[in-house]
């Protein structure tokens, strides 16, 4: 047993231990109070006698009761459900031609970076796997100061102007009446806001797109959304758009795997992102940008100022400038994960905002809630938000002040402190705004530039492969068949026969409901009471462009099953060589197995041999998986044949379209689910290879098995999809 008995130094060196950032769990400590104060029990309270009542001059009890009521602070009002991890960014190439942001210019800087992906509806308790959007927001420690990359896993968005984003997020979040459902959109509300939003059309299809449904954080594209602007020593400035490229591949789960995910592991992506850095599967990304001149401004057929257009990559391509790694895990939730705070107003000298109307509300709005989340304005000195970089200026006070300012003068200009903290000229790194020149009536009015809303919507359903078209009509028809109000439907009906009357076709007959020709209250609610209402109707320009290659998750497929989790399946008896082989195999391609067996702790293989099952069908599911192997040997095979448990794994496995491999001993096994009557009769050595379902001996499968786990999924499969799971 390891000794815990304190020594009687450990307070010698302690004297600042209180301060210090990282404190581990104290093994070889005394308990304390916060004032450092030893306790003697902590386990009963102070009581008058031993069966009396408990006293009021308890301060023990007290301190510790006072504190545990107040560890909760409010959630973040959205994108409350998050993970996270620290890395480190490097640019490879030298962008001083665009910016003179030090962390994009010198190819041999290590910028440190925390990066916190979340959901956006949910409250900080819900599912992983709800449909929805994910931020993917990055702080970047560098030497300039913290710069915040404040974005999300689509890049665009459902509103163009930030005054109605309050509207937006309540019409999301649970209806207030009866606060139902928890982190879903598929409710009147969402869909009755939609409906009446048209600039929200192209969000729209990349929200009922398998994008809202990521295998994996690892395996989601990050945008900066916004057009942002790069500027340069020289003070010449360009347009940017910012993203982020897996090197996993963009991939993406069913819906119905989601909805079973959510059951049987709701923190299924917070454990694959915790799992991965803790094996040494560090994710990366790519960095990439899209540049535009500043004399480019307005060639393009959309406006470069509006968050629900973007640039596709065949018109501008994306630069891939450095790569971020996430390398390890915090050391504390709360301390990190939940008391960071992003802001799309923390820059650093070379970037600089647009005029974009839900940027410019943004800039706003992140310091505002912060305020209201960590409890005041000090929440900058917070561990996880300090810069790497000294502060020093005027500010005191407040509450939660940790630093401890010295000296008389807090204020500026000054004398007696010969005039510190000096003011940074643009040639000592101080920020300086881009000039931009600025000739306008005051108006509150929708710019009429931004007015197509549905020609890039199409655009990104037209580049969806035939599978993920259906999956967002399945989509549709199973949000808006939760909508319960008939006019709302129709509504969202007319709305979508705008983006193609194919789609809002297929969606009316799955829910019932026949697309309007024609609605009542025009679909564009943002024109002002008094404007001209020519002006405001909806413009469907006919782009150049008919399709987008880079819109398509089919097109990012990578030839690796790095980091993939695959399920063996076993029990008594097993073919021990099948299964090591097979095993061996995977892992050595970077996959990560499972064994799954009736029962947790051993199977004995037919030569006897004890091979560990960490796993069983008790405590996971096929949809936890991306893969599944039957090794061979005929006990253990005649097991899982009979074994409900086993052949629902492999028929959902079937219906989620995985890879699906067995040993050709195993054949029967695979008779006996479902898609078995797909399979030809006789045990033949031959290898069956069809629609991702690999049988046959070791060599055969390993090498067939491993190119169909890359593929990712076999959607063809779905033209069966009614497979009971
Ligand atoms: Fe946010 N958003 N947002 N947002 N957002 C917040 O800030 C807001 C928008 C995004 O992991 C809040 O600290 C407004 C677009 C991410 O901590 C809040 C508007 C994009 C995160 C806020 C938007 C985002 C937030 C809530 C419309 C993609 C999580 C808690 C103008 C480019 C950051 C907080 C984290 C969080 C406001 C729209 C991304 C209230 C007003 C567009 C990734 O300040």
């Amino acid at each position: 047993m390891a000794d815990n008995t304190p020594n009687n130094n450990a307070g010698e060196n302690k004297k600042v231990s209180s301060l210090q950032q990282h404190t581990e769990d104290s093994t070889g400590e005394f308990l304390t109070t916060n004032q450092g104060l030893k306790i003697n029990d902590d386990q009963n309270a102070l009581t008058a006698g031993e069966r009396g009542p408990s006293l009021l001059e308890d301060f023990l009890f007290r301190e510790k009761i006072t504190h545990f009521d107040h560890e909760r602070i409010p959630e973040r009002v959205v994108h409350a459900r998050g993970s996270a991890a620290h890395g480190i960014f490097k640019v490879h190439e030298d962008m001083s031609e665009y910016t003179k942001a030090g962390f994009l210019c010198d190819t041999q800087r290590e910028t440190p970076v925390f990066v916190r992906f979340s959901t956006v509806a949910g409250s900080r308790g819900s599912s992983d796997l709800s449909r929805d959007v994910r931020g993917f927001a990055v702080k970047f420690y560098t030497e300039e100061g913290n710069f915040d990359l404040v974005g999300n896993n689509m890049p665009v968005f459902f509103i163009q102007d930030a005054i109605k984003f309050p509207d937006l997020i309540h019409a999301v979040k649970p209806e207030p009446h009866n606060e139902i459902p928890q982190a879903a959109s598929a409710h009147d509300t969402f869909w009755d806001f939609i409906s009446n939003a048209p600039e929200s059309a192209h969000m729209v299809m990349w929200v009922m797109s398998d994008r809202s449904l990521p295998r994996s954080l690892r395996m989601m594209e990050g945008f900066g959304v916004h057009t942002f602007r790069f500027v340069n020593a020289e003070n010449k400035s360009c347009f940017v758009k910012f993203h982020w490229k897996p090197l996993l591949g963009v991939h993406s789960v069913a819906w119905d795997e989601a909805q079973n995910i959510s059951g049987k592991d709701p923190d299924f992506h917070r454990r694959d992102l915790w799992e991965a850095i803790d094996n040494g599967d560090f994710p990366q990304w790519e960095f990439g940008v899209q540049i535009v001149p500043e004399e480019d401004e307005h060639k393009f057929e959309f406006d470069l100022l509006d968050p629900t257009k973007l640039i596709p990559e065949e018109l501008v391509p994306v630069r891939r400038i450095g790569t971020l790694t996430l390398n390890r895990n915090p050391d504390n939730f709360f301390a990190e994960t939940e008391q960071v705070a992003f802001h799309t107003g923390h820059v650093v000298p070379g970037i600089d905002f647009t005029n974009d109307p839900l940027l410019q509300g943004r800039l706003f709005s992140y310091t505002d809630t912060q305020l209201i989340r960590l409890g005041g304005p000090n929440f900058h000195e917070i561990p996880i938000n300090r810069p790497i970089v000294p502060v020093h200026n005027n500010q005191r006070d407040g509450h939660s002040r940790q630093q401890i300012n010295k000296g008389k003068t807090s204020y500026n200009p000054n004398m007696m402190a010969a005039g510190c903290p000096f003011q940074a000229g643009r040639m000592q790194g101080g920020f300086t705004s881009f000039p931009e020149k600025i000739d306008a009536h005051k108006i509150r009015e929708r710019s009429a530039s931004f007015f197509d809303h549905f020609s890039q919507a199409k655009l990104f359903l037209n580049s969806q492969s035939e599978p993920e078209k259906n999956h967002i009509i399945d989509a549709l028809s199973f949000e808006l068949g939760k909508v319960e109000t008939i006019f709302i439907r129709e509504r969202m009906l007319y709305f979508l026969s705008q983006i193609d009357e194919g789609l809002a076709s297929a969606v009316a007959y799955n829910i019932g409901v026949h697309v309007p020709k024609g609605l009542k209250t025009p679909l564009n609610q943002v024109v002002p009471a008094d404007a001209d209402p020519e002006k405001y109707r909806s413009v469907v320009k006919e782009g150049s462009l008919d399709k987008s290659a880079a819109l398509s998750m089919v097109n990012t497929v990578k030839d690796s099953i790095k980091t993939r989790k695959i399920a063996i399946l076993a029990a008594d008896g097993v073919n021990e060589e099948s299964l090591m082989a097979v095993k061996n195999a995977l892992e050595a391609a970077g996959a990560m197995c499972d064994v799954i067996a009736p029962r947790l702790g051993f199977v004995t293989g037919m030569n006897d041999t004890a091979i560990p099952a960490p796993k069983s069908f008790l405590h996971v599911a096929s949809v936890l998986y991306d893969a599944v192997y039957v090794p061979g040997g005929l006990s253990s095979v005649a097991t899982l044949e009979a074994d409900p448990d086993a052949l629902h794994f492999l028929n959902e496995a079937f219906k989620h379209c995985k890879a699906i491999a067995a040993d050709t001993e195993a054949l029967q096994v695979l008779k006996a689910t479902y898609f078995g009557r797909k399979l030809p009769e006789d045990n033949t050595d031959e290898t069956i290879q069809m629609e991702g379902i690999i049988i046959g001996n070791i060599e055969k499968v390993t090498t067939g098995f491993i190119a169909a786990i890359a593929q990712h999924r076999f959607w063809d499969r779905e033209k069966s999809r009614k497979v009971p799971a």
